[in-house]
């Protein structure tokens, strides 16, 4: 058989040369000659069932797909690594936490919770952010989520959770949202989703990027020392770039024009060298002090606010590396509570129980057996010697007789480890009690934390929550599942809450009783408390046509790219746009395939021919019209500010920054903020 010559494939095909000398084999090693025409007996006649190559190729791509997760299957994940600041072994025997000079490689996954795979990055959501460490001890797998408690408190009612927020059963819609009848009913039943709904509803629901998001380990673990001292510790993963968010319209738009928005941020900063970068906090309790801390920390609806027990940050988690292969890697990953190392414990958290389950159970189905961990990306650095050798798909190959214990035959391999060999020992933990299906009575509060962080909320991070509830709740059909979240929800919460939302829903304002606990505002929780420093890896459109001011341009990108901000270059059409100097400058993205909800902030440069043809295009009054509805800095310099004013802007207003003395310093500063939320009469412009 020789390769068909006349195709056009054969003719593309000697275009490349080949500097590797790998061939294309099968997946038994034979080499192919051809991969383009199947076996046929004469050029027009019947295709050979002989056709191994054939078959072999088509029956791979039949099984491409496994199962993807039950829950959080949209996601992204980068390698990386784990370094400690200071030995910690005062608190924990685990080494990941010993030798400062030591780093840790890491797998992380972030992801959303509710939709498919194929959903979109930007959707209202929990966002998962599971950390893989492989330490020298085995996996340490530190399973959380960007949102420090959960929706419910006993894993026995995650099925029901999740069902709830999952696209309806009779006709699976919507996709990626919890806009929907189910969940809104589940809510209004179950007074403990109280405290997550509020965090859910608020902005960090819509992340900025995976790389500006917290993390949280959500549960009370233990750390145990060398000495057996047990002490209870929750986990947190502060991003070094502050914590920032989207607003509504923007994730609803990126959804249609950029469905990958957060997978391609995290792989293009890594792509260039732009490291995310988060420390690792922990909260630690003395035993001795968990009864009269006045917080259930078995109950993961409870978050103990740091200025009760304040962070400390003991490390550093930098993500360097993009996966070689999505699916290998990303999507092959096996994430376990249980994964733990000596050192590092449960508490009694009865949700924490189920997961150290489901984790290990959910994978038999999602990668095919119970070999999962010999996957490369599952494999532990540690060796690993053991008696468990069959079941489907395994790939190390154990030698010997003895596959027992105890056993002579193998000559007593392999051994037992003790403490000082670094055995895990559980934490003897004494317990004792009757068999019952019953919550203490310690888990009964559900609406104090819930208003703890409404009341700690700045009034527009406030505003979010009504408005996403409004949302939400609106595009619930039965009003009998809105008036119940109102009245059985949101009304024990706070008044302003429950008023605002119940006017917008056109219901009438139930009376309000709050609930209120011993703090009664913990400033720690707002965002706008987080550090706003610094511009690094922000994004800024500039919008271009022929005749712009070039030195304008130069200036700007100077100060920006100075602070580790980046330009992108926007006009009308790709190709080239012509400055003021005769020179011409590549244009990175077209109107037509960007929108302002791209960009952290605007830059319109002067030039007389540039600015009077983009106040001529509706595209370029509709992306200032929009950054400014969206609060975001705006930068104008010359003729730049008469682009605002044609689309009805204020050049005064917060965070629209006009030629003047320091233009590149005060436009930097603008964008560090973020977001400009006074912004007058926003309301007014459209958007
Ligand atoms: Fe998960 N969760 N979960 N979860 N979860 C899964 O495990 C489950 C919970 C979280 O990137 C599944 O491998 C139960 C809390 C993340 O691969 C599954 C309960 C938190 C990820 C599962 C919870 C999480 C998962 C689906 C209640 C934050 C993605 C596929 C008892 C602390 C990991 C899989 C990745 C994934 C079960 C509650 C975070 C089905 C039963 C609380 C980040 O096993």
């Amino acid at each position: 058989m020789s390769i068909d010559a006349g195709s056009k494939t054969a003719d593309l095909r000697k275009e490349f040369s080949d500097p590797s000398g790998q061939k294309l084999t099968t997946d038994t090693g034979v080499p192919i000659e051809d991969t383009d025409n199947s076996l046929k007996v004469g050029a027009r006649g019947p295709t050979l069932l002989e056709d191994f190559h054939l078959r072999e190729k088509i029956m791979r791509f039949d099984h491409e797909r496994i199962p993807e997760r039950v829950v959080h299957a949209r996601g992204a994940a980068a390698h990386g690594y784990f370094q400690a600041y200071e030995s910690l072994a005062e608190l924990t025997r685990a080494k990941v936490f010993q030798d400062p000079s030591k780093k840790t490689p890491v797998f992380v996954r972030f992801s959303t919770v509710a939709g498919s795979r194929g959903s979109a990055d930007t959707a209202r959501d929990v966002r998962g952010f599971a950390v893989k460490f492989y330490t020298e001890e085995g996996n340490w797998d530190l399973v959380g989520n960007n949102i420090p408690v959960f929706f419910i408190q006993d894993g026995i009612k995650f099925p029901d959770i999740i069902h709830a927020a999952k696209p309806e059963p009779h006709n699976e819609i919507p996709q990626a949202a919890t806009a929907h009848d189910s969940f809104w009913d589940f809510v209004s039943l179950v007074p403990e989703t109280a405290h997550m709904i509020m965090w859910a509803m608020s902005d960090r629901g819509i992340p900025r990027s995976y790389r500006m998001m917290d993390g949280f380990g959500v549960h009370t673990f233990r750390f145990v020392n060398a000495q057996g001292v047990s002490r209870f510790v929750k986990f947190h993963w502060k991003p070094l770039l502050g914590v920032h968010s989207l607003v509504w319209d923007e994730s609803q738009k990126l959804a249609g024009k950029d469905a990958d928005y957060h997978r391609r941020d995290l792989w293009e900063a890594i792509e260039k060298g732009h490291f995310p970068e988060w420390e690792l906090a922990v909260q630690i309790i003395e035993e001795a002090d968990a009864d009269t801390l006045g917080i259930e920390l078995l109950d993961s609806t409870k978050l103990v606010p740091e200025e009760l027990v304040p962070l400390r940050r003991v490390g550093k988690l930098v993500l360097d590396r993009n996966p070689t292969n999505y699916f290998a890697e990303t999507e092959q990953v096996a994430f376990c509570t249980a994964n733990v190392v000596p050192g590092i414990d449960f508490t009694d958290d009865p949700l924490l129980h189920a997961r150290n389950f489901s984790y290990l159970d959910t994978q038999l189905t999602r990668l095919g057996g119970p070999n999962f961990n010999q996957l490369p990306i599952n494999r532990p650095l540690a060796p690993t010697h053991n008696n468990q050798h069959d079941g489907f798909q395994r790939h190390s190959i154990p030698a010997g007789k003895a596959n027992y214990s105890p056993n002579s035959l193998g000559g007593g391999c392999p051994f037992l480890a003790s403490q000082e060999q670094g055995g895990y020992r559980h934490f003897p933990q004494k317990v004792t009690g009757e068999k019952i299906r019953k919550r203490a009575d310690s888990f009964q509060d559900h609406f104090s934390q819930a208003g703890l962080f409404f009341r700690s909320m700045s009034k527009p991070e406030q505003e979010h929550i009504i408005q996403a509830l409004q949302f939400e709740l609106g595009k619930v059909e039965r009003e009998e599942v809105r008036k119940r979240v109102v009245e059985q929800i949101l009304a024990n919460i706070d008044a302003t809450l429950v008023q605002e939302v119940a006017e917008g829903l056109g219901l009438p304002v139930p009376k309000a009783t709050p609930v209120k606990g011993k703090i009664d505002t913990s400033p720690a929780l707002s965002m706008e408390n987080q550090k706003k420093d610094s511009i690094k890896t922000r994004r800024i459109g500039v919008l271009l046509a022929d005749g712009f001011d070039a030195a304008d341009l130069q200036n700007t990108k100077a100060a920006i790219e100075k602070a580790g901000g980046e330009l992108v270059l926007i006009a009308k059409r790709l190709g080239t746009v012509k400055g003021s100097d005769g020179k011409a400058v590549k244009v990175d993205k077209s109107a037509v395939t960007t929108g302002s909800f791209e960009y952290d902030a605007v830059f319109v440069p002067g030039g007389a021919a540039s600015v009077a043809a983009l106040k001529k295009e509706g595209d370029a009054l509709h992306f200032v019209q929009e950054a400014y509805r969206h609060c975001k800095a705006l930068g104008v310099t010359k003729e730049g500010a008469e682009l605002l004013k044609a689309a009805g802007l204020s050049t005064s207003a917060p965070g629209v920054v006009a030629d003047g003395q320091d233009f590149g310093a005060k436009f930097i500063a603008a964008i560090a903020q973020h977001r400009h939320w006074d912004r007058h009469d926003k309301e007014h412009v459209p958007a």
